[in-house]
């Protein structure tokens, strides 16, 4: 029974989705939100995570009256396989991009990039020197064939545990050393988790689950972290940067074409190709006013890091995008893109590029992206789009005019940046503001939306109620995208809306309390910034110890899972705004909510309500403040500019 569909309203917050699934009702077109309601109610084995496929003697569903499936599995083993294998995809996805992007620093490094280059030479020999490569007296190419290596070692090693994870707190490789979760290489922990989960393999639930903490240890202390430091080294680490975010970003007057999806190689090429001087002439030779690049989800936060390139959407905007009928090209690369963008687009003019081989659909046109000719690709590309611009129909377009302004950017070199200049970069301002309650602690916001709930909502809701009670808020991917939208992310927000201080620290030091710092692979640099905090001293010696804890409010992918996980096995807290599929098993969700905190210091807690959940984070602030000695009251005292220069910030 389909479930009665709920007005536009009730599915999105924000008015630019709004009007625009008022105008897909109108255009008789479909979205995740109108198939979400068709679904009806949604399979309550699978919810509860106790169907398995995993051999055909099945498929075996668990029932209080067939307890185990054909092979005798039962919940709890069915439960955690199911669990393990999203682990598996998500972690998988993260790393593959990292492999894409290494393999581009080594075929750079070795004289082959084609239009690549190593745009961060100081990244670069910082982070080989993290890995004990020696930089001096050494020309770049040399460090970043070494290091590209040296990262492709991470991806292979059989035996050797990954050498990224010294990155990590020292008590905290204690602690995975100990509980024995320390992952070889990335692609042994996927290629392994794959074989446990076969018929008549692991188990038990509890080794399943260690894995499952293990393969995501492989991609936020592997994967993910490989991917923001190559990524860094080829197109530069981001620094603050002003740009706009919401569909308004579209220009009716110009040719809109829209990058999604997840790996910055191709984007930054476009975002290059954008301002070509032969690219603008072509445009207003098609009687357009110019090219205008903006971006979607992930990728989109890549290119607004780096560059400043308008934001058009997160998740559940995608297909809203296309429905403005101002949108001449999607290019889209691989992760998040829905299957029903050329449907969408077949009701309007929009032309939707897939570029990659490994992520065809059907109805897209397939261009694969030659990155050994990056530019030209890009360039040709955009000239399709412009192409296409004659085929826009006025009568179709409608664009929002909501955006709104945000400043991004938020690298841990960048925040370090902020707090101490160039230098005395470092955490210590930041520290000392935790230590005297100034700043209660550090929530990160993160994740998809998912079109169960009304898109952005908890994010807005849980992100607005955090600053007011002085928590400096770290976001990334569709998350941060949420925040951008209702204009959390300038510093003048602080002045509005954050605690006294909270608002301090930020009006001090120019930043907004709302840091965005990057696309989903960059939560890697969330705990980068964690790591930075220990370091600095003062807040403990391990992660699990400090006023942080991790929110995933309205997540959706297999991304999310594993990246809650290695939130959790980084000792962090993480607070789920929607349940796993594991309640079919009381053992799991034991495990994973309560046996977590004693093996890593951090759990997952289920919290469907923003406001709970804002509750839930200071409770588990002041809980990490109490244990460190500092849950002292500090008196509250205006600063003047005297004052206000002894400050450490
Ligand atoms: Ni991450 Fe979710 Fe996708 Fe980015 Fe957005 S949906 S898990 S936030 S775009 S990866």
């Amino acid at each position: 029974m389909p479930k009665t569909p709920r007005t536009a309203e009730e599915r999105v917050v924000n008015q630019a989705s709004i009007d625009m699934l008022k105008k897909a009702d109108a255009d008789c077109v479909d979205t995740c939100f109108s198939r979400y309601d068709s679904q009806g109610m949604q399979c309550k084995f699978g919810v509860t995570g106790v169907c398995c496929k995993n051999c055909h003697m099945g498929p075996c569903r668990i029932t209080p009256r067939t307890p185990r499936g054909v092979c005798g599995a039962d919940a709890d083993t069915i439960v955690a396989r199911n669990f393990l294998r999203e682990v598996v995809g998500g972690c998988a996805a993260h790393s593959d991009h990292a492999r894409h992007l290494v393999l581009r620093l080594k075929a750079v490094a070795e004289g082959n990039g084609g239009d690549y280059k190593i745009t961060d030479g100081k990244a670069l020999r910082r982070i080989a020197g993290q890995y004990d490569i020696e930089t001096a007296d050494r020309e770049e190419h040399e460090i970043a064939l070494e290091l590209a290596n040296t990262f492709i070692g991470e991806f292979t090693a059989q035996e050797e545990e990954l050498k990224t994870l010294r990155l990590a707190p020292l008590k905290q490789q204690a602690k995975w050393d100990k509980a024995k979760v320390a992952p070889k290489g990335i692609d042994r922990m996927c290629v392994e988790s794959m074989h446990r989960t076969h018929i008549g393999v692991d188990h038990d639930y509890r080794n399943l689950l260690l894995q499952a903490f293990r393969t995501s240890l492989a991609d936020g202390w592997g994967g993910a972290r490989i991917a923001s430091m190559t990524a860094d080294i080829l197109f530069g680490t981001p620094m603050p940067v002003r740009s706009e975010a919401n569909l308004g970003v579209l220009e009716e007057k110009q040719v809109n074409v829209i990058v999604h999806g997840h790996e910055p190689a191709l984007s930054e090429m476009l975002a290059v190709a954008a301002n070509d001087p032969e690219i603008i002439a072509c445009a207003k030779e098609a009687g357009a006013e110019g090219v205008n690049l903006a971006g979607l989800c992930c990728t989109a936060n890549e290119i607004l890091m780096r560059r400043g390139v308008p934001v058009a959407g997160n998740f559940h905007q995608q297909e809203l995008a296309v429905i403005t009928g101002a949108v001449e090209m999607m290019v889209v690369d691989v992760q998040c893109v829905m299957p029903s963008l050329p449907t969408v687009a077949s009701s309007y003019h929009t032309e939707i590029v897939s570029t990659t081989d490994i992520a065809k659909t059907i109805g897209a046109t397939h261009i694969p992206f030659k990155a050994s000719d990056g530019l030209a690709s890009a360039k040709s590309l955009l000239k399709r789009a412009i192409d296409n611009f004659k085929k826009r129909d006025p009568a179709k377009v409608s664009v929002p005019d909501e955006k709104k302004p945000l400043v991004a950017g938020f690298s841990v070199e960048a925040i370090k940046y902020m707090l101490g200049g160039t230098f005395r970069g470092s955490f210590r301002p930041l520290n000392d503001a935790i230590i005297q309650g100034r700043i209660r602690g550090v929530a990160g916001i993160v994740g998809c939306n998912n079109p169960k709930t009304q898109a952005d909502s908890y994010i807005n809701i849980l992100t607005a109620e955090l600053i007011k009670r002085n928590v400096l808020v770290l976001q990334t991917g569709c998350a941060a995208q949420a925040s951008a939208k209702v204009g959390s992310m300038t510093p003048e927000t602080a002045l509005e809306q954050a605690g006294d201080g909270l608002r301090e620290v930020c009006e001090t030091v120019g930043m907004p309390p709302v840091l965005h710092m990057g696309s989903c692979v960059d939560n890697s640099r969330i705990l980068e910034a964690a790591a930075e905090l220990v370091a600095e001293g003062g807040l403990g010696d391990d992660m699990g110890g400090l006023p942080a804890v991790g929110v995933a409010p309205e997540w959706m992918s297999e991304k999310a899972v594993t990246i809650g996980c290695y939130f959790v096995a980084s000792g962090c807290d993480v607070i789920l705004g929607l349940p796993f599929h594991t309640s079919g098993s009381e053992n799991v969700s034991r495990f994973l909510q309560e046996d977590a905190k004693e093996i890593f210091g951090g759990a997952f807690h289920e919290v469907p309500d923003p406001m709970d959940a804002a509750d839930r984070v200071l409770e588990l602030i002041n809980e990490a403040r109490e244990n460190l000695g500092i849950d002292k009251k500090t008196e509250r005292k205006l600063y003047d500019m005297k004052d206000r220069r002894q400050l450490d910030v």
